[in-house]
């Protein structure tokens, strides 16, 4: 059974509507989130400096993910094992690039609405809208204290960030603004659970893709953590932050990697030549990662989601079907 959207008049905005109950038999954690029930907090940025969210070890939840299985790419759960699956966001219209906020009660995500505008923009649980503009907004990252979001903005994918709370037709604070940052893309951003720093991928300075982080109040020149010449992208911050998944076709094929905050000891853990291994997002439990795999040769049509465990034994499959299923996110309970 999907979940669906409905428009409320009333309301003048996108709201899940009725079907709760058919929403998976029913985890609140996440589902109570599409009832679109924001706290409006005042970002201080000094109070955003001061907290973190990862005082106690989260525990596991669902996984959201994105696959093409109904008419367009929808946003859709699983339970870790595999069982549960559930539409979150199944409209006709194209969603995609999820994330998921520290506490595991919201999302944000891009869309296009219409499907023939072809204008991405951001939006949160609810659909409610959170970006509205000309240009593509895309690639929403939430704050560690998931008051704020970062969010690549118009051609070149600049990072910006705003507070949640913000209307949609707020920009937000403008934080790539080094020498030449204007020529450059943005994107597959991740706020690091534990410090204002955002990790992202960008063609900065090769033909290829590199990682990079960037404070992510302030702004800097971004630091490097990849050094290549080959595709890095996906960067996804453990959750005590002391390292980052990625992918990266460096050997060759795509493989799974975690490396170190500070870009020093990269491991392959996927270590695999005969699959395509992309998109790693880490457990909340940070003993486990999520990720897309097929085997070389193959469309992304067989693209499916496997867990393996961090130091990359016990793969197991998710999903397993004829569609197109990437970009997991983990959320905790
Ligand atoms: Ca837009
Ligand atoms: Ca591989
Ligand atoms: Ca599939």
């Amino acid at each position: 059974m999907n979940g669906y959207l409905n428009f409320n008049a009333n309301a003048d905005s996108w709201e899940f509507r009725g079907g709760l109950e058919a929403l998976v038999g029913i985890d609140m954690g996440i589902f109570s989130s599409l009832i679109g029930n924001y706290s409006a907090k005042v970002i201080d940025y000094s109070t955003v400096l001061a907290q973190g969210n990862r005082e106690q070890t989260p525990q596991n939840g669902k996984i959201i993910f994105v696959s093409n299985r109904s008419s367009s790419l929808n946003i859709y759960s699983i339970n870790p094992d595999g069982s549960g699956e559930t539409g979150l966001a199944t409209t006709s219209e194209w969603e995609n690039y999820p994330s998921i906020s520290p506490d595991g009660t919201k999302i944000l995500f891009c869309s296009k609405v219409p499907l023939s505008s072809d204008n991405d923009d951001i939006y949160g649980s609810g659909k409610t809208q959170k970006t509205s503009s000309s240009t593509d907004d895309c690639h929403p990252a939430f704050s560690r204290n998931g008051a704020q979001f970062a969010y690549s903005r118009g051609t070149n994918q600049q990072i910006y960030i705003k507070n949640l709370s913000d209307s949609a037709s707020t920009i937000g604070t403008l934080i790539t603004t080094y020498s030449g940052a204007s020529s450059y893309y943005h994107r597959d951003l991740d706020w690091s659970p534990t410090a204002d720093v955002i990790a992202f991928s960008s063609n900065k300075e090769t033909s290829y893709r590199e990682i990079y982080k960037i404070n992510a109040v302030e702004g800097s020149i971004p630091i490097r953590l990849t050094t290549t010449s080959a595709y890095n992208s996906h960067s996804d911050w453990s959750p005590d932050g002391t390292q980052i998944a990625f992918d990266s076709n460096r050997t060759g094929d795509y493989e799974i990697w975690i490396m170190n905050a500070d870009g020093t000891n990269p491991i392959n853990i996927s270590n695999s030549s005969s699959t395509h291994d992309e998109n790693p997002y880490w457990s909340p439990d940070q003993k486990r990662i999520v990720y897309v795999s097929r085997p070389v040769g193959y469309s992304s049509s067989s693209d499916e989601l496997w867990i393996m465990n961090a130091d990359g034994s016990n793969k197991t499959r998710i999903t397993n079907n004829s569609y197109n299923d990437g970009h997991p996110v983990w959320a905790s309970q």
